[in-house]
């Protein structure tokens, strides 16, 4: 595909796209980019929100209300991994090495009139073995909700807090739970700004973060003894990101309102498949080759789908 600037129509729009949890208003029958096609179809409707993939190619996504994890092969057969009934909210993924994590949101992180609080959302971390026996279940502190939630290699887990400008680590063989990175400028300023941090990566020594509070990407250096190094780093600035994944070359990747989006590493924005339907998340294949989101909203059953990387 060439190569285009992103105009700012486009970036005004996606810029509007909505709140960072629930974002795409899907269009029932709009057109949508034949650069995207369905790689599984779920049976309903129901929210999707994270996504991870296995050593192995298997992908796992999270249904946020429907409280489970489907796991989906590279042949595209689907089974429920795991449900998890104790959740109101089922939120982040994230595929270890052997095991799976997952936060959970046991208390409701929606207010009535719709918009997320995050002050009190009972957050656990689970973790299960690829069998889906648990293994550990973990309270984070009263005021932490994880929400973008990684596996780093070695052990190592970071999840973004979405009341606070805090990226923790996590710890796969104590399960301890620490803040790595504070900042709190990323913090939620209700009632304007209700979001703190959301999606998390780990890549390249680095941990990528979406600052909602400041409509950026930002990444974070992991020092050589393993400690946050520096400050937040800007890679982006003007969009309104969720859950994101990032390329072995350093390139972000995620939807946008009705785009997906490429960020490279200088910040150079390229749209790589529009009109789409949108999501909350996304994720480069392991070989790099192929980026996939589950989409969420409407009431048509939700898909995940796939796009070449150009
Ligand atoms: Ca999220």
């Amino acid at each position: 595909m060439k190569i285009r600037m992103i105009s700012s129509a486009v970036l005004a729009a996606a810029l509007l796209a909505g709140p960072a949890m629930a974002q795409t208003p899907p269009v029932a029958g709009a057109p949508e980019s034949t650069a995207a096609k369905a790689f599984y179809t779920f049976p309903d409707a129901a929210p999707t929100e994270n996504i991870c993939q296995q050593p192995n190619g298997d992908i796992y996504v999270t249904m946020m209300d429907t409280k489970k994890v489907v796991k989906i092969s590279p042949a595209g057969v689907a089974s429920d991994f795991v449900q998890v009934p104790e959740a109101l909210s089922v939120i982040g993924v994230a595929c270890g090495d052997t095991e799976i994590a997952i936060s959970i949101f046991t208390k409701n992180f929606r207010t009535p009139a719709g918009g997320p609080v995050f002050t009190d959302t009972g957050t656990h971390l689970k973790f299960y073995d690829l069998a889906g026996k648990l293994k550990a279940d973990v309270a984070a502190p009263a005021d932490v909700a994880i929400n973008g939630f990684d596996y780093a290699g070695n052990g190592t887990y970071y999840g973004g807090d979405s009341n606070s400008g805090t990226v923790f680590k996590i710890d796969s063989r104590t399960h301890a739970i620490t803040p790595w990175f504070r900042d709190a400028s990323f913090n939620p300023t209700p009632p304007n700004q209700l979001f703190g941090l959301n999606g998390v990566r780990a890549k390249n020594g680095w941990v990528y973060f979406s600052g909602i509070a400041k409509n950026g990407l930002f990444k974070v250096k992991i020092g050589a003894n393993g400690a946050a190094e520096g400050g937040a780093v800007p890679v982006q600035m003007g969009l309104r990101i969720d859950d994101f994944d990032v390329a072995d070359d350093g390139s972000a990747y995620f939807p946008n309102g009705r785009i997906l989006f490429k960020v490279a590493p200088n910040g150079l924005v390229t749209p790589i498949a529009d009109p789409i339907q949108g999501g909350p998340s996304a994720l480069v294949s392991n070989d790099n080759k192929t980026v996939y989101w589950p989409t969420r909203g409407g009431n048509a059953a939700q898909r995940v789908m796939q796009v070449s990387i150009p």
